[in-house]
């Protein structure tokens, strides 16, 4: 058996080192990324849920959106959520979960200086390491995986609320249990062991959506576009433009890449997504074939992303831009060379 990159799991010692830090906590702020995911919510509302019960004030944010999207809403603990405002300037221990870089957190990245400790939670592959202390398991599942292992080592019993929060991560960075490894099941089992309703999380999470996105799909997906000869395995990319968005909440663009991925002709999938309130500002979603014929020697999109200011996993990234579709494109593909 050959030793993969990926395969490192969590250093005892950094282990500790953030046990200690949230153990001695008299006040903690956990951040979240911007355009959160329940990987990031859910990180941080266990995390929440936990120090509140030890008595610690604790305030969990985002940088943006304004509004938590509303599949998190029923998320338990959500009640510790507060807007970027409301952050204190000073605390004892700021800890940013799921970012994979300081940039990650938005305008709230001006917290940091101000917390006496920084602890960094995560399982990008790309992550800078920009805490004084990094949990980073680049083999995790989900960041809400890597929180099991340090309330594990901190001896802090989950319950249904803190697996409620930790199953969200799961599930959604999964993909719904499709992109797993030993030991994901036996979590899942462990979590769904104190009573959760892992069909009503999924449900919540994965399978409801507002009628407009049905419509928003069909502009999009309607002008999808395949390039077959793109880094030997082929390019489906596909635009959201911030009209065809409308009011839809970002996780309903978000999950645009999850079906234009599917593309059997493709084993790069691109969705770019035009701010609604930056003209020209796009986010784009790459994402790599892992499976079947060739995926030994799929295309690393963490690497593309980072070369283009962005960041990620291997077979899922993602990068900022600026410019017309056509630049856009173009930046891209010269990218992919
Ligand atoms: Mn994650």
């Amino acid at each position: 058996m050959t030793t993969t990159p990926d395969a490192v799991g969590l250093d005892p010692v950094d282990v500790q080192a953030a046990v200690a830090a949230l153990a001695r906590a008299r006040s903690v702020t956990v951040v979240c990324h911007v355009q959160p995911d329940a990987d990031t919510v859910g990180s941080g509302l266990a995390l929440a849920l936990v120090l509140h019960r030890r008595g610690v004030p604790v305030w969990v944010s985002f940088a943006e959106p304004a509004e938590l999207p509303a599949s998190m809403r029923t998320l338990p603990g959500v009640r510790y959520l507060v807007p970027p405002a409301e952050v204190p300037r000073a605390v004892d221990v700021l800890v940013a979960v799921d970012c994979g870089g300081v940039n990650r957190l938005g305008a709230l990245a001006d917290r940091i200086d101000g917390a006496a400790t920084t602890l960094v939670i995560d399982h990008h592959r790309s992550n800078t390491r920009f805490g004084a202390i990094n949990l980073i398991d680049p083999s995790a599942e989900s960041t809400t995986s890597v929180i099991t292992g340090l309330l594990d080592a901190w001896g802090v019993p989950i319950d249904a609320e803190v697996a409620h929060c930790l199953y969200a991560g799961l599930v959604t960075d999964t993909g719904s249990f499709r992109w797993v490894r030993p030991g994901t099941h036996r979590l899942a089992d462990r979590l769904l062991a104190t009573g959760i309703n892992g069909a009503e999380i999924a449900r919540a999470l994965l399978d409801t959506h507002p009628f407009g996105w049905l419509t928003m799909l069909s502009r999009v997906l309607g002008g999808a576009r395949l390039a077959p000869g793109v880094r030997g395995v082929g390019l489906v990319y596909a635009f959201v433009r911030a009209a065809d968005a409308g009011e839809l909440d970002s996780e309903e663009v978000e999950s645009v890449i999850d079906i234009v991925r599917t593309t059997a002709e493709a084993g790069i999938a691109a969705v770019f997504k035009e701010s609604g309130t930056v003209p020209g500002r796009w986010t784009v979603s790459l994402r790599s074939r892992d499976t079947g014929p060739g995926a030994a020697d799929a295309v690393d999109v963490a690497r593309i992303a980072t070369g283009l200011g962005g960041g990620g996993h291997r077979f899922a990234a993602g990068y900022t831009a600026f410019g017309s579709p056509e630049d856009l494109i173009a930046g891209l593909l010269n990218a992919l060379g």
